[in-house]
């Protein structure tokens, strides 16, 4: 089955009772029993699992071409189960430009049971290869990173730890699978904030991990049943209904963030811009290789003046973009990271990495372009 087949048919069945097209919403908590023990069709108790989630799940597996899906009750959940893969004094290898609260997790959480975290930036991927120890049992990354849109070659970082017991789990929240599928890259595990790009709406908080493998898939459903992070089953459902229109919407998103980078770049206001889709973005050619010739609709950029001063005044004039945190949503987001999604890292780190106060991030939704460009004309006028 090709993409656009499996965002519609992925796990998404007619429901068998009744032929319903949509699979319903099973606001259920528990499962009838024959007699103790012996299911009726599988299900005892939704924690375990619901079929609404079952339906979502099936559907992440398909998408992103895994063995098995699981959805959380949000991207961190998903990540925090990840985690529990690992044991004291295991080590971690992470990317140095994260989503914030997932630095906040691995360092004000998970840190305190003796999980040993090094970031770095993996464009450097000798220093990533020297980090490594005996110890270290987990590659994280996200590409592009979050905000500076950095890509990371999932393929190299696989061959480099292809002969270690060394897990590779990436965020694909900010390409979707649509874009990029790292476990056709040979990775082990997909995480995404379904709230993004899967949702695609702006309504609902959701995570998602899909597995390689059948075991390591058990091994995780262990963990997400034991430590009960799943999605409900209204939440479910909105997910499934979003993935319906991903391969649409990210084409809309792509198109938009282009023309929006191309903008920009040309503005004298505007310093830096961060746009995998542009020649001039210094990972273009990987961008190009690993998302399928498409970039999605994600950017930053800085001011010339590097004023944070400026980057207030232009978010408070924006009238078509919203000033908010998140990003994948139909609707088209602005965000300062220093400020709000990535308050979480000091301020010392966020300077070393390049997270600097006049930064800028848009998640450019499906309006029309011009509309957008006009917004973004008379907010830096
Ligand atoms: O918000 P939640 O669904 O828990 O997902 C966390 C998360 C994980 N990974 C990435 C790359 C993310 O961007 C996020 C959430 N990010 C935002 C809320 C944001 O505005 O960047």
């Amino acid at each position: 089955m090709n993409f656009n087949t499996k965002v519609i048919h992925g796990g998404q069945q007619p429901e068998p009772h009744t032929g319903a097209v949509n699979v319903p919403v099973f606001l259920t908590s528990t499962f009838a029993q024959e007699s103790p023990g012996k299911l009726r069709n599988g299900y005892e108790y939704s924690r375990g699992a619901n079929p609404t989630r079952q339906a979502l799940e099936d559907s992440l597996a398909a998408i992103e071409n895994g063995a098995r899906g699981l959805a959380f009750g949000s991207g961190l959940a998903a990540t925090d189960c990840v985690l529990k893969l690992l044991s004291p004094g295991d080590e971690i290898i992470a990317g140095d430009d994260l989503y914030g609260g997932s630095y906040r997790l691995f360092t004000r959480l998970f840190a305190k049971y003796n999980l040993k975290f090094t970031f770095i930036d993996f464009s450097d991927l000798s220093a990533v290869e020297a980090a490594i120890t005996d110890r270290t049992k987990l590659i994280w990354l996200e590409t592009p990173t979050n905000p500076l849109m950095k890509l990371i070659d999932i393929e190299a970082v696989v061959k480099m730890v292809s002969d270690r017991d060394i897990l590779v789990a990436v965020d694909n929240t900010f390409a979707s699978p649509y874009i990029q599928r790292p476990l056709d890259l040979g990775a082990d595990i997909v995480m995404h904030s379904a709230t993004k790009y899967l949702g695609g709406h702006s309504d609902v908080v959701a995570g998602a991990l899909v597995a390689k493998t059948e075991e390591l898939g058990e091994q995780l459903h262990f963990i997400q049943f034991a430590s009960g992070g799943i999605l409900g089953p209204h939440d479910s459902y909105l997910v499934l209904r979003g993935i319906k229109t991903l391969a649409l919407r990210m084409q809309r998103h792509s198109e938009n963030g282009q023309k929006i980078a191309a903008y920009l770049e040309e503005h004298p206001a505007i310093g830096k811009v961060f746009y995998p889709g542009l020649e001039s973005h210094p990972h273009h050619e990987l961008a190009t290789r690993q998302m399928k010739g498409i970039y999605g609709g994600m950017l930053s950029f800085t001011f010339k003046s590097g004023e944070k001063t400026d980057s207030f005044r232009f978010l408070e004039k924006l009238k078509v973009f919203t000033l908010a945190e998140s990003l994948g949503g139909v609707e088209s987001l602005a965000n300062h990271p220093a400020t709000m999604t990535h308050a979480s890292i000091p301020a010392d780190k966020r300077a070393e990495i390049g997270i600097t106060d006049d930064l800028v991030r848009l998640s450019v939704g499906i309006e029309d372009a011009e509309d957008l460009i006009l917004d973004l004309e008379q907010a830096l006028s």
